[in-house]
């Protein structure tokens, strides 16, 4: 049985990565509507590995004796001023996910919730993983640069990544 501490931190933590499903897909729309569709693509996709994650943290708590809990979600933000902003949000949203799941990963530690911390373990990967992607992805945008042209390319290239994504789970 996990502690109260550490079920509430689990359960604040199944609504960001929720928050995070939903500015992902509150970008996808951006960018569809920006005739963006590569990019909107890879951030519906990026969307659904988002409510994966929350999947994955709600059936931990419940198969522990927990109870996972739902709360309230703020609203994404839906309006940008470029591309280059969208992914520069990603980027800073990771960020904060990764400490997050550190104060997790550092609660379960001190407290001898082993089992919690070896769960972790993979959400440790994972943001190390999504911290890389997005920063991969800026450092694309800013060579290739926000004229039309450069734009018409970096789109093509999301588009190319979201398969590459989706052939990667499928083989998963
Ligand atoms: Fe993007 O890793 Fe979960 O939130």
């Amino acid at each position: 049985m996990l502690s109260a501490e550490m079920i509430d931190k689990l359960n604040a933590q199944i609504n960001l990565e929720f928050f995070s499903a939903n500015l992902y897909l509150q970008m996808s729309s951006w960018c569809q509507a920006q005739s963006l569709n590569g990019c909107a693509g890879f951030m519906r996709l990026h969307a659904e590995e988002e409510r994966g994650h929350m999947m994955r943290l709600f059936d931990y708590v419940n198969s522990t004796g927990g109870e996972a809990i739902l709360g309230g979600i703020e609203a994404p933000q839906s309006s940008y001023k470029d591309i280059s902003e969208v992914f520069k949000a990603t980027y800073k949203h990771e960020q904060l996910v990764t400490t997050k799941i550190n104060e997790l990963v550092g609660l379960a530690f001190s407290t001898q919730d082993f089992a919690t911390f070896n769960f972790l373990q993979w959400y440790v990967e994972e943001q190390r993983e999504e911290e890389d992607l997005f920063r991969s992805i800026l450092e694309r945008l800013k060579l290739i640069g926000l004229k039309a042209q450069g734009l018409y390319h970096f789109d093509k290239e999301m588009e190319a990544l979201a398969a590459q994504h989706m052939a990667a789970a499928s083989e998963a």
